[in-house]
């Protein structure tokens, strides 16, 4: 399998986050990609598509703000990441006024994630690396890739970053494989945190499927989305399936979620499956509570191989450096 990943995405680099109250060492670090970079062979050099891929996901506006974010932080004085620390409530506009700080909580749903010198850069190619990984697959005939997507992207919405999240890279790589012709598309999303961005995205559209397995929201971020009653809206009313687990869920009680979502991913006719994968679901992770060994991430992709369709795997989350690289190269050895 071809593996597509770019130096650039290391430029993000942000220093901490606000966790639980408390500053820590920013989670999503660029060891993560030195450690699956480290584990595989067979990497690939990332292509330029250009801005209309994004712009096909992204509002105009929001991509602009990403791009000058950290410039407009510093000339306004600041040192360091640009994070936001007020956000319009429910019912209250989102009116930017063009001042950076109320444009971070306008353009953002937490403050868990930073904007540092580097992050539109490594964001971009990461968005890029997602359309490169597709391209592959439609132009050579192979049935599996694998995108080393950092940063993550299946939290972001079409104008909002969340979760360590600025661009949608999963959401990006499905409305270019609708362009090409290659759907009917799902995206299954096996982070172990729900993918609230992609859903977002899709929820009233009824061409794109999304099923997700994750941490039950009641007890685990990102809360306000992801229940088991939320399946779409409008035209894309069913078009959503939400499959949450509790904590402590270990690879015998995942299983059967995902025969559930696999199913309903077989029965709605897809042709190309976009896959947003988190190892964040191994019992190492030190931010989340799911009990999965490395053993089950070969198992989870032979079933996933099964349906037989062509599959582009994004990197979505995983914070255990020690064990990343090992646990990707498993999922991998699946297919
Ligand atoms: N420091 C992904 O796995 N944590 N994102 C909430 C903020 C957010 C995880 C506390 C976790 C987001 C792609
Ligand atoms: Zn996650």
């Amino acid at each position: 399998m071809k593996l597509f990943f770019d130096e650039r995405q290391t430029a993000h680099a942000p220093l901490r986050e606000l966790h639980n109250g408390d500053w820590v060492p920013f989670a999503e670090n660029v060891e993560r990609p030195r450690s699956i970079v480290a584990a595989l062979d067979d990497w690939q050099p990332v292509r330029d598509f250009g801005m209309a891929p994004l712009l096909a996901v992204h509002d105009a506006d929001y991509l602009g703000f990403l791009e000058r974010a950290h410039r407009d932080w510093i000339a306004a004085g600041r040192s360091g990441d640009a994070i936001g620390y007020t956000f319009p409530i429910r019912r209250r506009r989102p009116l930017g006024f063009g001042r950076i700080d109320a444009e971070l909580g306008a353009y953002s749903y937490d403050a868990g994630t930073p904007i540092a010198e580097g992050t539109w850069l490594s964001a971009y190619w990461s968005a890029q690396g997602a359309l490169t990984g597709l391209d592959h697959l439609a132009t050579s005939g192979e049935a599996h890739a694998f995108v080393l997507c950092r940063p993550p992207g299946h939290h972001a919405g079409r104008d909002y970053m969340g979760g360590y999240c600025y661009l949608n890279n999963a959401a990006i790589a499905a409305r270019a494989a609708q362009a090409r012709g290659l759907g009917p598309v799902a995206i299954l999303d096996i982070d172990y945190h729900h993918g609230n961005g992609t859903q977002d995205i899709f929820y009233a559209d009824g061409d794109v499927f999304f099923a997700s397995i994750h941490a039950d929201p009641r007890t685990d971020y990102p809360f306000y989305w992801g229940h088991a009653d939320e399946r779409g809206e409008g035209a894309g009313e069913g078009t959503t399936l939400n499959l949450p687990l509790p904590r402590g869920t270990d690879g015998a009680a995942y299983r059967p979620a995902l025969g559930t979502a696999l199913t309903a991913i077989a029965d709605w006719g897809t042709k190309l499956l976009i896959v947003s994968f988190g190892a964040d679901t191994h019992r190492s992770d030190p931010i989340s509570s799911f009990a999965l060994e490395r053993e089950d991430y070969g198992e989870l992709a032979q079933a996933i191989g099964g349906l037989g369709v062509p599959v582009l795997i994004v990197m979505e989350g995983g914070y255990a450096v020690g064990d990343l690289g090992a646990n990707v190269a498993a999922f991998l050895s699946g297919f």
